[in-house]
């Protein structure tokens, strides 16, 4: 669905500026309506809301963890049809939930932010538009998410390739690929969940494997028309229901510590792959060398038989070079291609959680600078010397075990009563101490020390090449939603309104 903006293109002044229409954005408006707060703006990049399941449309495109737990936990859907939801359908809910609390009036899409700056007389940021105009506000809010621009490796050739080429992120859906020579890099989250489905389509797919991942069996069941009825009738059942999913999900941050529990599954697994796949040779080169858990465990019933196909073959060759209508692999073998398929993730360099427009806080501070080495924040929410500026998902909230809607929830709870906080006390604005920060990022980055992401002898995008993990929260989500339940104020510097010449913030 296409939306309409309602609002001015000139400056607009509010009170909350929210970046990005996707599960975090909408969160945040729908509690700052709940809490009375109705001055604010949601500004969109793209020209609907959805985000991740707005942009991410490849064939087969679904979510891993289970729909009634990858859902508002105030917005229980019982119409699920599955256990685990594709991405029409998780779109078609973030939808309903946008129109029943009316957030489209408060939204501007296609109003991609191109800078944001912080102004300490005024207490005011103003983030400027690719439009031109601006949007002033007290507070500002990113919930942009770590995974939206493309990686595209930098194969030599890949420019002059003449053939077509499509990243899982944006999807051609118009291109035909019946009878065509397809070759598939990567094979990662996205990877898996399109190659059944291009299988089926092209005429040949090659999947182009660097390193395999370990992938258990789909819980494929649907929900019948009774669990649905009953679910409706009864939702204090459909949030029992929800509560085991949420515990058994919780279960699974035991082996993260303890990497010998990952490993009794191994046999398991590897059993799983030699079922499904009846190539000796090629089941060997789909099982893993790392540590179950590593990288993020995946899920999948038809990925592995997808190799059984004629039209299918797996690569394990680096990739040499693209040429005007073939790829040559590093043993030389050159095979031609008609449409090359980029399964090879997203952009995280350093600043995984850094945004692509320039940030200014207090005097000294440009993200682009203090993130240079790394992303921190403190309960990857707030980031000394940027007053008022909040994050969802940013550094070190990312889960490998259960749903990041549970970690968006508890922030938002925490960005409002940072906002209830400061209204009360009457002050401009509130900032994180560095020394609280520094803390926070030092003992999270012991703890990781001790992890599977760690240890378990592979790299992911969870790490920088220097090893440090600023992507992953690496205990159980109730702990983070007890560290963020309320904002201690002496974790702050409290900016009174009306700065007298002299006068300081207020510790
Ligand atoms: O990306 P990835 P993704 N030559 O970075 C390979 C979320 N997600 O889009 O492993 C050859 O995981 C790379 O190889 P290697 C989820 O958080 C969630 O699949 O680095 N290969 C890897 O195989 C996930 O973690 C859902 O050796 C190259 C692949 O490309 C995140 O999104 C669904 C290469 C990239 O895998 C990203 O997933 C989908 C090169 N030069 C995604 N460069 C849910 O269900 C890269 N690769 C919720």
């Amino acid at each position: 669905m296409t939306s309409q903006a309602h609002i001015n293109v000139d400056t607009r002044r509010v009170k909350v500026a929210i970046v990005g229409g996707g599960f975090g954005g909408l969160c945040m408006t729908i509690k700052l309506r709940e809490a009375g707060i109705d001055d604010f703006v949601l500004l969109e990049k793209a020209d609907d809301v959805g985000g991740t399941w707005y942009h991410n449309s490849y064939p087969g495109a679904a979510c891993d963890v289970q729909s009634h737990m990858y859902s508002f936990s105030f917005e229980g859907n019982p119409d699920w049809s599955h256990r685990y939801s594709g991405q029409q359908e998780i779109h078609d809910y973030i939808e309903r939930v946008t129109d029943k609390h009316d957030i489209r009036r408060f939204t501007r899409f296609n109003a991609e932010v191109t800078g944001a700056h912080f102004d300490e007389q005024s207490a005011r940021w103003t983030l400027n538009l690719k439009d031109g105009s601006r949007v002033e506000c007290q507070h500002w809010v990113l919930a942009s998410g770590p995974l939206h621009v493309p990686s595209i490796p930098n194969f030599k050739g890949l420019d002059a390739f003449k053939g077509k080429v499509i990243h899982s992120a944006k999807w051609d859906h118009d291109y035909d690929m019946a009878g065509k020579k397809v070759v598939s890099i990567g094979t990662g989250a996205s990877a898996i969940q399109y190659v059944p489905h291009v299988a089926k389509e092209a005429g040949h797919l090659t999947v182009v494997q660097r390193t395999p991942p370990w992938i258990i069996p789909r819980d494929e069941r649907a929900y019948s028309g009774l669990s649905k009825w009953v679910f409706r009738r009864f939702p204090a059942l459909r949030k029992l229901h929800r509560l085991r999913l949420y515990l058994s999900n919780e279960a699974r941050v035991l082996p993260i510590f303890n990497p010998r529990l990952a490993k009794l599954a191994e046999p398991a697994l590897k059993a799983f792959i030699h079922s499904q796949v009846k190539d000796k040779q090629t089941a060997r080169k789909l099982v893993p060398q790392y540590t179950l858990g590593c990288k993020r465990i995946l899920i999948s019933n038809n990925y592995y038989p997808t190799f059984n196909r004629d039209n299918v073959s797996l690569v394990t060759e680096g990739v040499k070079e693209i040429r005007e209508h073939s790829i040559v692999f590093s043993d030389g073998r050159e095979e031609p291609v008609d449409c090359l398929v980029l399964g090879t993730g997203f952009i995280v360099d350093p600043r995984i959680y850094m945004k692509d427009f320039e940030i200014t806080g207090l005097a000294g501070h440009r993200l682009q600078d203090d993130w240079k080495d790394a992303s921190e924040a403190y309960l990857g929410t707030t980031v000394s010397g940027y007053p008022n500026m909040f994050q969802l998902v940013g550094p070190n909230t990312g889960l490998g075990h259960n749903s990041i809607i549970f970690m968006i929830e508890s922030q938002v709870r925490y960005i409002l009563d940072a906002i209830g906080k400061l209204d009360k006390r009457g002050d401009a604005w509130l900032d994180v101490k560095q020394d609280v920060m520094d803390r926070y990022n030092d003992k999270l980055q012991e703890e990781l020390k001790d992890t599977v992401w760690q240890n378990g002898g592979c790299m992911s995008w969870y790490q920088q090449a220097d090893g440090r993990n600023t992507a992953l929260w690496p205990h159980a989500t109730f702990q983070f939603m007890a560290r963020t339940w309320r904002l201690n104020e002496k974790d702050y510097v409290w900016q009174p309104a009306r700065v007298t010449v002299g006068e300081k913030a207020t510790a």
